[in-house]
């Protein structure tokens, strides 16, 4: 009698319609899950993001055997635990002489790299199939780019909609734009605040593993008495329907705005379940274009959620794969400083950054206008080395996976790529924040102050990066014209300007070293 076939399932990729699943039958295959030690640890995961991983992972199995599945789970403390993936199907060909290993390629290259090695090690046939679960194949976005010295999402995206036919109204895109971002900008009105999103409770599978994550994760950062993300397909249905059904309406207009207090405003707070497999990416999207064919939303705010995803997803996925593994090296404008400790304690005066890393603690959340233009736009300004942000952003959110937090933190925030993916560095001052949110209100420095004591720490660190790569950027065109601006100044002004900058950034603590990696890490 042949064995059976082995398919390894990844915590990212819990859904009954993988590639490896399909057109197998359940006498005939066994389904392997497993928690390892190597996977929780290689960067210190939020407690929230491991917690959410093996309580979905646990839930998913549970699904799979009341399917009639068979299921070999093993879980972090299981005695004889060999604490990496290659380690436990190894254990698993041993244990059930499997005829063949089939595997859906594993979404970061560290990963896969060690996949690739598994058809050497182990003695049965291995194969790797293709994520299905992304709307374009690696080929498909290699092809887009071969020829392009400069790969814009914009015209990537228009590609995706003609596809799907998404938002098409014959082959021109409905309402006559591609894009309605321009509409997409609102600050926030005073009292803007949104339905309260389903919050899920801790259920038994949930708690035991809160248990665990406390007991051998105890030193990761953030908070766990908050864990409230869905860890099912029912659950993260749910919390689909609520935003079609009382958020998107207003998603587009204030899509960039930012509240204290509100954490996530219209936001659809969808990210973690899409990337674990329970929620369909392109299945959202339909949704979200029959909200608008239904009268119940505007196209700005439709518009705007499925180019997040059919635009943003897709294309920071196809670029990830591009531009391995480089990309984690990048390091154009030669960024050098140490993370500061603030970004683990949220214990700074700048009230925007406090907020932010509060909310990253408390919700292993922040929404994309945080992420982007405070967290992000302060490590740009300041010029915190690539690695160490890169660490930061993949260890604090609970949706962080290489392939999607790697773009966009290299390339979109930090422009380590030197511009192949963002035609400028997101670059901005105080005024922005100020503009797009009520932090100001409540913090120690003043916005309107633009050097010394009390001003913004973000207007003379604008003045002092854009100084500092001036050669880089003055050549662009869509940043250059700013240095007219620094011109006029004069040399006393600018000299303000540089001499604040340093002495803010010359204060700034670096964070002590077990933060982000193990000692040894
Ligand atoms: P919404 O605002 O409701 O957007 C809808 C969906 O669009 C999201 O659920 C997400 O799937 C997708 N999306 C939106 N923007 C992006 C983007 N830039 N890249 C990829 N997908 C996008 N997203 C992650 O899923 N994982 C990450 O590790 C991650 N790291 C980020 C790091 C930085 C520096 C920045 C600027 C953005 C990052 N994002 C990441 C993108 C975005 O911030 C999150 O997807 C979003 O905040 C999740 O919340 P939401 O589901 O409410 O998103
Ligand atoms: C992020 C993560 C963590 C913390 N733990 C596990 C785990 O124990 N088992 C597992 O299958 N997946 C885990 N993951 C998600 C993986 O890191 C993710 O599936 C791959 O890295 C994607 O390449
Ligand atoms: Fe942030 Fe500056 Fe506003 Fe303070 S004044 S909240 S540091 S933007």
């Amino acid at each position: 009698m042949p064995g059976p076939v082995l398919v390894p399932i990844l915590g990212d990729q819990l859904t009954r319609t993988l590639a490896s699943l399909r057109g197998r039958t359940k006498d005939d295959t066994i389904i392997l899950m497993m928690e390892v030690w190597d996977e929780a640890t290689y960067v210190k995961h939020h407690k929230q993001k491991i917690t959410l991983i093996f309580s979905a992972m646990r839930h998913f199995a549970e699904e799979l055997r009341d399917a009639g599945w068979t299921v070999d789970y093993v879980q972090l403390d299981d005695e004889g635990n060999a604490g990496s993936f290659a380690g436990e199907v190894a254990r698993a060909v041993e244990k059930h002489s499997p005829r063949l290993v089939s595997v859906v390629e594993a979404g970061e290259w560290r990963v896969r790299q060690d996949m690739e090695q598994w058809a050497d090690k182990f003695a049965c046939d291995v194969e790797i199939l293709r994520d299905g679960r992304f709307i374009c194949s690696q080929s498909e976005f290699d092809e887009w780019a071969a020829d392009r010295k400069e790969l814009r999402m914009e015209f990537f995206y228009r590609e995706m909609r003609r596809k799907t036919g998404l938002l098409m109204d014959g082959d021109k895109p409905e309402g006559g734009e591609w894009n309605y971002d321009s509409e997409n900008r609102k600050p926030p009105k005073d009292g803007l605040s949104a339905p309260e999103r389903p919050k899920f409770e801790p259920d038994a599978i949930t708690r035991d593993v809160i248990e665990l994550v406390e007991a051998r994760f105890g030193d990761h950062f953030g908070n766990l008495d908050t864990f409230e993300w869905p860890v099912t397909r029912e659950e993260a249905q749910e919390a689909a329907d609520a935003f079609f059904a009382e958020r998107i309406e207003c998603f587009g207009p204030y899509q960039d705005a930012m509240v204290v207090g509100e954490d996530d405003l219209f936001h659809s707070m969808l990210s973690t379940s899409i990337n674990l497999g329970l929620l369909d990416p392109l299945e959202l999207c339909q949704r979200a274009e029959q909200v608008y064919k239904d009268g119940k939303a505007p196209l700005n705010s439709v518009e705007g959620f499925i180019r997040q995803i059919i635009g943003w997803r897709e294309y920071v996925r196809g670029f990830y794969w591009h531009q391995m593994p480089h990309l984690q090296n990048a390091n154009a404008l030669n960024a050098q400083r140490g993370l500061p400790e603030f970004y683990w304690t949220g214990q700074t005066d700048m009230a925007c950054l406090a907020d932010c890393i509060r909310s990253t603690r408390d919700n292993a959340h922040a929404h994309h206008i945080q992420r982007l233009m405070v967290l992000g736009n302060f490590a740009l300004l300041a010029g915190i080395a690539p690695r160490e942000v890169q660490d930061w952003y993949l260890v604090v959110y609970a949706d962080a996976y290489e392939w999607v937090e790697l773009p966009n933190v290299a390339a979109m925030i930090l422009y380590a790529d030197g511009g192949k993916l963002a035609s400028k560095p997101y670059a901005a001052s105080g005024n922005y924040i100020n503009k797009m949110s009520n932090y100001c209100v409540g913090c120690t420095y003043s916005p309107g102050k633009k050097t010394g004591d009390g001003a913004c720490p973000f207007n003379p660190l604008y003045w002092h990066f854009m100084h500092h790569h001036r050669e880089r950027l003055e050549k662009n065109h869509r940043i250059g014209r700013i240095y007219s601006t620094w011109d006029r100044m004069g040399g006393d002004r600018q000299r303000e300007y540089l001499q604040s900058a340093r002495a803010f950034l010359d204060r700034l603590e670096p964070a002590a070293k077990g933060w982000a990696r193990p000692a040894d890490g």
